[in-house]
């Protein structure tokens, strides 16, 4: 690899290759003006079922599934790889432009929310659940919750770029990031051989944080690396994977706005519950060929 002097002051060059190089830009802002859809339903989520978009659809999947009428949302598909993100009332919702975004209408003016450990946050505490109340446990859970915020970037950015997408494989990088990403599930799997949850004995948001990210690289659903890490030695951390892979919100909440994958398995928007049984690619594609 030859050597890169950097230049004095950086300059965007747009050829700069990788999976989302089409995205990837080093100004904030809308780039068009476009209105976002709003529907029937208090809660507002325009997202994508990347491990930080599941986060929220299972969050407010376990809502209802607790009962939390008031949890009925619409969700609304963003596609990132066509800059939906960068659309005017996007910003407005996120200023970030990243996906998950959510807009309560309940409150007395509509309340933006973004950043997934954000919304986790925002929802259970307006909900009263999914997050223990002993405030010992409540900490323990919150520790988990920003401890997923500030480590997932290493797996996601970091290692799931460089091992997986970057135009080239940098044995550096790759390096630097499978020792980090190991040593991270190492934390969980000590934690994990103690602790049937992240915060004891609750499923809380931290463990709604944690599994879509550490669950995914342990069941090998994202970068293909499962074997590379050796994640089947993370013995605890498989242990809870699997047993939050069970979960029925779990199963439904990883459908929504997910535009990949088996037809079955993607519910492109999500309007009412009814839609996981009526709405899937399969059966919209079904009722397609017969109409
Ligand atoms: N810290 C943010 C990260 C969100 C994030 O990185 N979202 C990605 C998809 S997983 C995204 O929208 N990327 C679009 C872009 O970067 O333009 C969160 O947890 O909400």
């Amino acid at each position: 690899m030859s050597e890169y002097t950097p230049p004095k002051v950086w300059k965007w060059d747009k050829e700069s290759g990788g999976k989302f190089a089409n995205i990837n830009r080093p100004i904030a802002g809308p780039t068009h003006d476009k209105e976002l859809p709003v529907g029937k339903h208090p809660l507002q989520l325009y997202s994508l079922a990347t491990p930080n978009g599941v986060k929220v659809t299972v969050m407010l999947e376990e809502l209802l599934e607790l009962g939390h009428k008031g949890a009925e949302y619409d969700a609304y598909l963003i596609n990132i790889q066509e800059g939906d993100q960068f659309g005017s009332g996007f910003v407005d919702v996120n200023p970030n432009s990243k996906i998950p975004a959510l807009m309560d209408h309940s409150t007395k003016t509509p309340t933006r929310v973004f950043e997934s450990g954000s919304i986790l946050l925002y929802l259970a505490e307006k909900f009263g659940a999914l997050l223990p109340t002993d405030p010992s446990k409540r900490t323990e859970a919150l520790n988990w919750l920003f401890w997923q915020m500030g480590s997932a970037p290493y797996l996601g950015g970091g290692f799931g770029h460089f091992y997986a997408y970057a135009p080239m494989k940098i044995e550096y990088c790759i390096d630097r990031f499978s020792m980090e990403v190991k040593r991270q599930l190492d934390v969980l799997d000590r934690h994990l051989a103690d602790n049937e949850y992240f915060a004891g004995d609750e499923y809380s948001i931290a463990d709604i944080a944690i599994w879509p990210w550490y669950g995914a690289v342990v069941a090998n659903t994202v970068y293909e690396a499962a074997e590379f890490l050796d994640t089947a030695s993370y013995k605890n951390v498989n242990r809870w994977t699997n047993m939050i892979a069970k979960r029925p919100a779990v199963q439904r909440g990883r459908k929504v706005n997910r535009a990949w994958g088996e037809p079955s398995s993607q519910l492109h928007e999500r309007h009412d519950a009814s839609d996981f049984e009526l709405r899937t690619q399969d059966k919209l594609e079904t009722e397609d060929q017969s109409s």
